[in-house]
């Protein structure tokens, strides 16, 4: 059985985290192929949005801590290397990925697994899921970005209460706090998700590509540099033939036809 799933549909690349007996916890394997797949999203021009769930009843358990019990008296594992290698390389690739990722947070996300859901451009999250940065309880810090989203997200006090205390976050306390976009009945959230994802799938995913980029460099900017970026990126945007289309549909009254070019 593949660790994740993949499918390409009506320009939606699905991408399922498949290890249910695990809760979709992190190992290798998984990682190759996740790497494979955003790398198959940056690439393939069908793809117009990327939508990240997991199989069973949780979203992902971060990593899977069956590969970290050490005998007593052995070598300690230096995590810098999957840190490095694995972790850091995937919130990069989708943080970069020129294309809008959702993701529907359909069970418990915790550790790696809280993380990369909140590297994510669109969170959903079903009502019974919850999301617990369980790092402190196993001896160590909050990783995969989690440190940079959280107070970024939710502010100073909650970041350190939520990585200090590691209590579970319930979804709707993740949308009240602004870590997530929005909360939703269970039976909902994938009927939502993927309608979420077929808006953005006929979008002009150039301009989505654009809005990112601005998003994310305005926390490490100041005003002044963001209105210079805001401004070469709109000169990128206006050259598109999706914003051509935009006016045009416009002007005519008309619903646009986005080719994501
Ligand atoms: O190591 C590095 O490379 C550095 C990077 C680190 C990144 C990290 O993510 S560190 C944090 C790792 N994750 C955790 O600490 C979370 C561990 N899991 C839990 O705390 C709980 O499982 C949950 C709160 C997520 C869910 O609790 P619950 O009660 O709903 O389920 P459960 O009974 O604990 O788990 C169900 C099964 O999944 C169980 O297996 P079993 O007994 O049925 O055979 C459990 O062992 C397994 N499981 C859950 N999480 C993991 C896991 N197996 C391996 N690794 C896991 N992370």
């Amino acid at each position: 059985m593949s660790s994740i799933l993949v499918s390409l549909d009506g320009g939606i690349l699905s991408i399922t985290l498949n290890r249910p007996d695990k809760l979709n916890a992190f190992n290798p394997e998984m990682h190759q192929l996740l790497k494979a797949a955003f790398e198959r999203a940056r690439d393939e021009p069908a793809v117009r949005a990327v939508l990240l769930t997991g199989a069973g009843r949780a979203f992902c358990a971060g990593q899977d801590l069956s590969e970290r019990n050490v005998a007593p008296g052995a070598a300690p594992i230096d995590l810098a290397v999957t840190i490095g290698s694995y972790y850091n390389p995937l919130v990069r690739r989708m943080r970069a990925l020129p294309k809008p990722i959702v993701c529907a947070v359909n069970g418990v996300a915790a550790g790696a697994g809280a993380n990369i859901a909140l590297a994510c451009d669109l969170v959903l999250a079903a009502r019974s899921a919850s999301f617990l940065q369980a790092f402190s309880r196993i001896g160590l810090l909050p990783d995969s970005g989690g440190t940079y989203f959280l107070p970024r997200l939710a502010g100073t006090a909650r970041a350190m209460g939520l990585a200090l205390l590691a209590d579970k976050l319930s979804a709707e306390d993740a949308e009240r706090w602004g870590l997530i976009w929005k909360a939703l009945d269970d039976a909902q959230l994938m009927q939502e998700a993927l309608s979420v994802a077929g808006t953005l799938a006929e979008g002009p995913t150039k301009a989505y590509g654009l809005i990112k980029k601005a998003l994310y460099a305005s926390a490490g900017n100041s005003l002044d540099a963001q209105l210079d970026l805001e401004r070469d990126l709109q000169r990128e945007a206006g050259y598109s033939e999706d914003y051509r289309e935009g006016v045009s549909a416009f002007m005519q009254k008309r619903k646009p036809v986005f080719k994501g070019k």
